[in-house]
């Protein structure tokens, strides 16, 4: 089963770029994508605002306006309506505040029937709670949200088995096999991943697009899985991210690559039955894997030296 896949990067967001102004480009890669055939679209992490954790409030409900109460809303009906005009199914980031005033980072995957059919909240929140004044940037993501309580789930939706992720998330082995265990053909990653996190121990920007890209091969190769890893990226009240925006296929290989560090599209045929070979070999779970001495996976978090 074949299905044309787009990833839809997003360049910088201001602070005082409205959410209607943002939909708008995100109106604007849509149309792109239909002329270009594409059946499915992925957004970045958090793609309807600036990514505020880096900028420290004492009193976090000030930031409340950056997250969202429903969803869809008046800003983003004309994104769905458009969607299930063109019969595109859609996934991406936002920031979620619940009747019960808890606070998440969240996605949701979209039919192309325009209903929302899974929603996942992020699970690995990097960063820290707290100002901390020996730092050169802040990441308060700890601060303006909570772990997520979805865990990860897949749906099957226009005819693939699809999962969505988070940002720090692909950098865990754990999401993948989680989305693995459970037959994933499509993972989705939406991201802001900062150039710079700390003056004091700089690793360098190609290290970072390295780590990120090894990541989402890794993870897409040994779960035999096609990902979609899509940044919101470039400047944002001068603090910058990384672009890189990637569609892996089931062997690991990148198969398209945004090029710039703006609003981008690109695109990949995904065939789905090439997730069968590894599925079926090397990665066939059933036959291989030892469940006997994973224990500690589930039983500890952090590492025990205890030699
Ligand atoms: N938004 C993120 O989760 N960013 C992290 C950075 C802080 C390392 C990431 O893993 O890309």
């Amino acid at each position: 089963m074949k299905m044309i896949v787009g990833g839809a990067q997003i360049g910088g967001i201001q602070k005082d770029e409205g959410r209607q102004a943002v939909v708008a480009r995100m109106m604007a890669l849509m149309e792109q994508a239909h002329e270009k055939g594409v059946e499915f679209l992925v957004y970045p992490e958090m793609t309807l605002t600036t990514f505020f954790p880096r900028f420290y409030v004492e009193d976090r409900s000030e930031f409340d306006h950056w997250f969202e109460t429903e969803m869809p809303n008046a800003a983003t009906q004309p994104l769905f309506d458009m969607a299930k005009r063109f019969g595109m199914g859609f996934t991406f980031g936002y920031c979620e505040l619940t009747p019960e005033g808890l606070h998440y980072n969240t996605s949701i995957l979209v039919s192309p029937e325009g209903e929302i059919v899974s929603k996942y909240r992020k699970t690995h929140l990097p960063g820290h709670a707290e100002y901390e004044a020996d730092r050169t940037h802040q990441h308060l993501e700890k601060r303006y949200f909570l772990p997520g309580d979805t865990g990860f789930n897949v749906v099957r939706n226009q005819g693939a088995i699809m999962g969505m992720a988070i940002c720090n998330d692909r950098r865990w082995p754990e999401t993948w096999r989680t989305l693995g265990l459970q037959g994933v053909e499509l993972v989705t990653i939406g991201y802001n991943t900062p150039s710079q996190n700390n003056l004091s121990k700089e690793e360098g920007i190609e290290r970072r697009v390295y780590h990120h890209e090894l990541s989402v091969c890794a993870g897409a190769y040994q779960n035999s899985t096609y990902a979609v890893a899509v940044a919101k990226c470039g400047m944002e009240d001068g603090n910058h991210m990384f672009a890189g925006s990637i569609i892996v296929d089931p062997d690991g290989f990148v198969i398209a690559r945004a090029t710039g560090e703006g609003d981008e599209l690109i695109v990949a045929e995904c065939d789905f039955d090439k997730c069968a070979f590894g599925k079926s070999t090397v990665f066939n779970f059933a036959a291989h894997r030892r469940v006997e001495h994973y224990g500690r996976i589930t039983e500890q978090t952090g590492m025990k030296i205890e030699v």
